[in-house]
């Protein structure tokens, strides 16, 4: 058993601390005391879910949630723990196996699940029972500065969103003091760009099949409408 690394950050970060990626090094997010809780520990253990999986129903069913937050979510979790047995990544908190794995096709398999756990974990505060709606003043300010408005800022997240050929996720993100909306292709994430993630939504067909089969655009339209966490986004810009 490797000693624990008691200079990780997710040991000591607070309920919502951030770490920020930064030149060169991926930088972290702790929030909600959901992933402080589940990374510092080894093996990885799945983050619980940061409200009721029926409590997003009807956008998002109870149905929808078993298997993605139960199934999906769990395997990559049981896989990456199952990768890294007897490897240097043993012991090693998320952020730094992604850090160490990512661009390195050779660790793919083990970048992608390492990669997919943190995603899921961050997409299931990207929403909310209550969300959509009015923006915290603070957050619609810096939207209406990088996008010209809220809507302009929706419309493109949508269409990021929508556009993703094949599995993915969008997302928006902030980019020094802009913000910005990007989408990523399978498992890959914007902080191994150095881009800071505000929110995302899951575009891989998992996400949405059960409850809108073909539909994307109408799970798309009703996460940002009716579940996107404004509040969230705010609290990660810091
Ligand atoms: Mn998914």
């Amino acid at each position: 058993m490797e000693k624990q690394d008691t200079k990780n950050p997710l040991t000591s970060v607070d309920r919502r601390g951030f770490l920020i990626a930064s030149a060169g090094a991926l930088t972290w997010l702790a929030t909600g005391g959901v992933f402080n809780t589940a990374l510092a520990d080894q093996p990885h253990l799945l983050p619980p879910l940061p409200y009721p999986e029926n409590a997003l129903d009807p956008v998002i069913t109870a149905r929808t949630m078993g298997f993605h937050f139960g199934k999906h979510h769990q395997g990559y979790v049981s896989n990456l723990n199952n990768l890294i047995t007897g490897t240097e990544y043993e012991g090693l908190a998320l952020e730094k196996i992604i850090a160490a794995t990512a661009g390195r096709p050779e660790k793919g398999a083990i970048f992608n699940n390492a990669a997919q756990i943190w995603n899921h974990s961050f997409y299931w505060q990207s929403l909310t029972p209550k969300g959509g709606g009015e923006l915290p003043a603070a957050l619609k300010q810096k939207i209406e500065a990088s996008f010209g408005s809220v809507d302009a800022c929706k419309k493109e997240f949508g269409a990021a969103a929508l556009s993703q050929f094949g599995s993915g996720w969008a997302w928006l993100v902030m980019d020094g003091g802009t913000l910005k909306i990007v989408k990523t292709a399978n498992a890959d994430l914007p902080l191994t760009s150095g881009l800071k993630p505000l929110l995302t939504i899951d575009v891989w067909e998992h996400a949405y099949y059960l409850d809108y089969q073909n539909r994307r655009a109408d799970y798309v339209t009703a996460v940002l409408d009716k579940l996107i966490n404004w509040e969230f986004a705010l609290q990660n810009i810091g």
